[in-house]
């Protein structure tokens, strides 16, 4: 890789950069230019992953040979751990082309610890094709793409990884420069990624955590002054401060 293909030596592929023209955490340097976006103890690549990938070329995703590599039922990027592409788990392998997925539903991904999480995102593939999964038994999916209204690949379990299978759960290049990948980047653009109501800006002026929740209570951070006038503050949950 060059410096044309990390623009800020994070060691994420500018094409895997979530939201690369916005400036998350508002310090002046555009998500794409900033090796960590959201400002907490993470680096962008830690906090992006690959959520399907396929050896499909330019989209055509029915023939042997093709496979796509997920996590079915659903992955939650606040448990990375989630995030296993062994063939035995991520791995399906093309099976047929369908004219209806009678019993299959649209896959969402979740995120957020158990009872607090946000809204879930819709699975797609890099072209934008609505990946939907059926069980067939006990923990066993079969994956279908929606290539049209009544054009669905099926794709079912396999373990016998192809010869360009990854299992990296990280942006590879080989896949993304032939846009063979889709991400969730929520986590490198959340600005309360521990979910304990206090941004991360408030955090970082706090000297608290921004990646831990077990510590931290607004009521803990008191601040004194906040260089235009002193005194005592409360810190807001949003970013500043609130006088007492
Ligand atoms: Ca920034
Ligand atoms: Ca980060
Ligand atoms: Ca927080
Ligand atoms: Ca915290």
């Amino acid at each position: 890789m060059g410096p044309s293909a990390v623009g800020d030596d994070d060691g994420l592929f500018d094409g895997a950069e979530p939201s690369p023209w916005e400036d998350t955490d508002e310090d002046g340097l555009i998500n794409i230019r900033d090796t960590n976006s959201n400002d907490d103890n993470f680096d962008d690549d830690e906090q992006v992953w690959v959520v399907f990938r396929t050896n499909a070329v330019e989209g055509d995703y029915s023939g042997s040979g093709v496979s796509v590599g997920l996590i079915a039922p659903s992955a939650n990027p606040y448990y990375p751990e989630v995030y296993d592409y062994q063939a035995s788990v991520a791995l399906y392998t093309w099976d047929s082309t369908v004219t209806s997925a009678t019993g299959a539903g649209q896959i969402y991904n979740p995120y957020g610890p158990n009872g607090d999480e946000r809204p879930p995102v819709p699975l797609t593939t890099p072209e934008g094709y609505a990946v939907l999964q059926k069980e067939e038994g006990s923990s066993v999916y079969d994956i279908y793409l929606q290539l049209g209204p009544t054009q669905y690949e099926r794709f079912v379990k396999d373990s016998n990884a192809p010869g360009d299978w990854s299992e990296s759960n990280r942006s590879q290049q080989a896949f993304l420069k032939n846009h063979q990948e889709t991400y969730d980047g929520r986590v490198a653009l959340d600005m309360d990624p521990d979910f304990d109501g206090i941004s991360t800006i408030a955090e970082d002026l706090c000297n608290l955590n921004p990646d831990s929740n077990d510590t931290d209570s607004w009521t803990r951070c008191i601040a004194w002054g906040d260089g235009r006038s002193a005194g005592p503050r409360w810190l807001s949950s949003e970013r500043g401060f609130i006088s007492m």
